[in-house]
């Protein structure tokens, strides 16, 4: 059904023929051949050719992993290694990851599947696989210590169990798990259920991503590790806008967006031009009765969110994280606010001593977005993406979702920009502009003041320069 040649951008690491094989006499003893990816591009879905069939998702800016059937039990190998990750054109991080990524690729099983995962460790430090969310035996959880010995460098173990209830769910480190995690080390897993299920819609698009954080130091290359709250790069899937693909659909289709947090922080994840309802969690399907329409929903630290909708609206829809912080990328912090702060004739002055002095945000930050400003090497502008209007003045956490009536089924290609009808995109007023009617009234009446400063105080919006806690 799908070309995975001329699909998407780019060519897969990926063998049709990994995920195919069948294990011969001989093979059954070994290792399943790990099979690695190249690119960091939203890969097409990977449609099962062995084993029970499904409707499979499409991981933003990642892949699925093939397996092969053994003996009726589905085989991955997963290999925790180093990586280099292109987190956006322009910069490459030094993550820790699977099979060639960060994140590792997503785990499409079905509902009742028997499951054997192989992990590999290449890392420098031990590691172990926690598969979240997963009813299994309580020797198969992962948690190192707890549940099993570590996974020491050079060593392979083997995890097995059957996917007992379908959902949305996730993989991590539970060992060293602060590095691990803040180096990139996650996925995502699917399990699909067997057959129809009361609580779980048949969509036309499936698309799942992991929120995750990074601190890089602009020019550098490699997270710092420490850092509990005040990350610099806010990630989907380790891609930060404008490296995050767009999530296109065509007109009509119902869509599934599966999001799970791995940061430290809350992210409230919000849709424009429509409504959604949360349809299932980590912990299953929601009865429906508990759903409701929204357009914004939080994912707090470890939970997962499928959100669902009817794309019936044309158009370039922003997704993103409602934490404004969270959609920009490194050096958005440590800058004082100077609005209104007039630098007219300063600095003319000192560019005379210092040639590439600039002033910052005296009638705003927007204008960083256009600046070209000197940036050292391997950094994302802290606001960008150019569109069809100008600059989105956006980074980090954000991203379109594009509807289009004459996107084919199936079809994930990026149509470029929605091109609006006539007389429906908001224009400039060109008539006369009369005084706008203003409130008169200088505060509540509701209580009488006491103990205030008899003469006015009239204080500047600054942001504290200390900006823990967001
Ligand atoms: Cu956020």
């Amino acid at each position: 059904m799908f070309s995975r040649r001329n699909f998407f951008r780019g060519a897969s690491a990926i063998t049709a023929a990994a995920a195919a094989a069948s294990v011969s006499r001989v093979a059954m003893a070994a290792l399943p051949e790990p099979v690695m990816q190249g690119t960091p591009n939203t890969m097409p879905p990977l449609v099962p050719t062995t084993g029970r069939p499904y409707n499979p998702v499409v991981t933003l800016n990642g892949w699925t992993l093939p397996w092969r059937m053994n003996d009726g039990v589905k085989e991955f190998h997963l290999v925790a290694e180093p990586v280099v990750r292109e987190m956006a054109p322009g910069l490459k991080a030094h993550l820790w990851g699977y099979n060639g990524q960060s994140p590792g690729p997503t785990i499409e099983v079905v509902e009742g599947d028997r499951v054997r995962i192989f992990v590999t460790n290449r890392l420098p430090e031990h590691t172990s696989v926690h598969w979240h969310g997963q009813r299994l035996p309580n020797g198969m959880d992962g948690v190192a210590g707890l549940n099993q010995p570590p996974i020491q460098p050079g060593k392979t173990f083997v995890y097995e169990f059957v996917a007992r209830r379908p959902g949305t769910f996730m993989y991590h480190p539970h060992a060293d798990e602060m590095v691990q995690m803040a180096m990139g080390m996650m996925g995502f897993w699917i399990t699909h259920p067997k057959a129809k299920h009361p609580l779980i819609e048949e969509v036309d698009r499936d698309f799942v991503f992991l929120l995750n954080a990074y601190d890089i130091d602009p020019g550098a290359y490699t997270p710092k590790i420490m850092t509990m709250l005040d990350f610099n790069l806010w990630s989907w899937n380790s891609r930060v806008f404008p490296g995050i693909d767009p999530l296109v659909v065509r007109k009509g289709d119902k869509v599934r967006i599966r999001v799970g947090n791995l940061t430290m922080t809350n992210h409230p994840m919000h849709l424009h031009g429509h409504e959604f309802t949360v349809t299932g969690t980590d912990g299953g399907p929601t009865p429906k009765a508990a759903r409701w329409p929204e357009v914004t929903t939080d994912v707090a630290v470890g939970q997962m969110r499928q959100i669902e909708f009817l794309a019936n609206e044309e158009g370039d829809w922003s997704f993103h994280c409602h934490k404004s912080h969270h959609t920009m990328n490194a050096m958005g912090h440590g800058v004082p606010t100077m609005i209104g702060v007039d630098h007219r004739g300063i600095a003319a002055k000192i560019t005379q001593l210092v040639p590439d002095y600039m002033v910052m945000g005296e009638r705003g930050m927007a204008d960083m977005a256009g600046m070209r400003m000197p940036l050292p090497d391997n950094t994302a502008p802290m606001m960008s993406g150019d569109g069809p209007f100008g600059s989105v003045e956006m980074g980090g956490m954000f991203s379109v979702v594009k509807v289009r009536k004459d996107q084919k089924p199936g079809d994930y290609k990026d149509p470029g920009w929605y091109t609006h009808p006539k007389g429906t995109v908001a224009f400039e007023w060109a008539g006369a502009t009369p005084e706008p009617a203003r409130s008169a009234s200088p505060g509540g009446q509701t209580m009488t003041s006491h103990d205030m400063p008899m003469t006015e105080v009239e204080v500047q919006v600054r942001k504290p320069s200390g900006h823990t806690g967001h």
